[in-house]
């Protein structure tokens, strides 16, 4: 009876999970679920097809939107919450609002957001601010200082203080101050995640459970492949790490990205991760999908098999 109760617990939590893709009604990537007040808000990038003038076989967003559900089956749109437009230091027409992450301190909202600064070239990293979770949000004026790349993540620990994650050249990772908008020490300090293996690595999403930090990301294991999801575990936030190994395969159709989060909800962790699902012959157009997660008793994680329409290469 004790080992059939985790397995009821497993399929009523199956059987609760929406249909994938679970937006279809616009394309959704890079999808960041956090839990506020016991719903599942989902933060994803919102691709869409180039406008004449920009590259047509690139990723192409302009503004974000977040999605609800208190039972991850039925999805809110709350609407647009950023565009390009809103950001007093981006580019208005940089098509550049790539994988978004936010996080609740206090009684504020914090978006964290990569863009296209209007001056100079790569990405900064943007943070917007509301008092509800679905916005309306409102930009700082200038992005975070010492920090270039994309991809941001925060982690806000049970002492109260937060770590920003983001893809620079490689895996970053340092302490925020307590205004959640500037990075801890000197902006040019070597803030590389050590112990991580070869292989492009982007799109960092870090969490705690049971003591364990895990710091989990899409990783390409061999040369010329596309991207798995991996990870790593620690005792300590900013590392040193110790990978672990593959929790998703590389799509089998080819999919080049991957982009994920982890979110545990109501007692069930689940994987928020996308594939393109709803334009097949398109991977710049991407769809987020949900699975189950199961750890083992010792906080390693079991490989996860996506269910239809995606499928993996193993
Ligand atoms: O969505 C644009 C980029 O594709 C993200 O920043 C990466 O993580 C990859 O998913």
């Amino acid at each position: 009876m004790r080992r059939l109760i985790p397995l009821l617990l497993l399929a009523v939590a199956l059987t609760s999970v929406a249909q994938n893709p679970i937006i279809c009604d616009q394309f959704t990537a890079d999808p960041t679920a956090r839990v506020f007040n016991n719903k599942v808000y989902l933060y994803p990038s919102h691709d869409i097809i180039p406008p004449e003038g920009q590259r047509q076989d690139w990723f192409c967003m302009a503004d974000y939107h977040v999605f609800s559900s208190d039972n991850l089956s039925d999805w809110t749109d709350h609407g647009v919450i950023l565009r390009q437009e809103d950001v007093p230091w981006g580019n208005p027409e940089g098509y550049a609002m790539w994988a978004p992450d936010c996080i609740q301190k206090g009684d504020k909202y914090y978006l964290y957001f990569p863009d296209r600064p209007r001056e100079g070239r790569g990405f900064a990293i943007g943070v917007a601010t509301a008092e509800r979770p679905e916005g309306p949000f409102t930009c700082e004026s200038e992005p975070i200082q010492g920090v270039t790349g994309i991809d941001p993540c925060v982690l806000i620990d049970e002492d109260g203080i937060a770590y920003l994650y983001w893809s620079g050249a490689g895996l970053q990772g340092a302490r925020l101050k307590d205004n959640m908008t500037e990075i801890e020490g000197e902006p040019t300090a070597e803030h590389t995640m050590q112990g991580l293996p070869e292989g492009f690595k982007e799109g960092p999403f870090v969490f705690k459970r049971n003591g364990w930090y895990y710091l989990t990301f899409p990783w390409v294991r061999h040369e010329g492949g596309t991207e798995t999801l991996a990870y790593a575990m620690s005792r300590t936030p900013l590392g040193p790490w110790d990978f672990k190994g593959i929790i998703m395969s590389e799509h089998a159709n080819g999919c080049w990205t991957n982009h994920h989060s982890l979110v545990e909800f109501r007692g069930q962790w689940y994987l928020f991760y996308h594939h393109n699902s709803l334009s097949p012959n398109d991977d710049k157009r991407r769809s987020v999908s949900i699975e189950t997660v199961v750890f083992r008793p010792d906080g390693t994680i079991q490989q996860i098999y996506p269910t239809s329409p995606a499928t993996t290469q193993d």
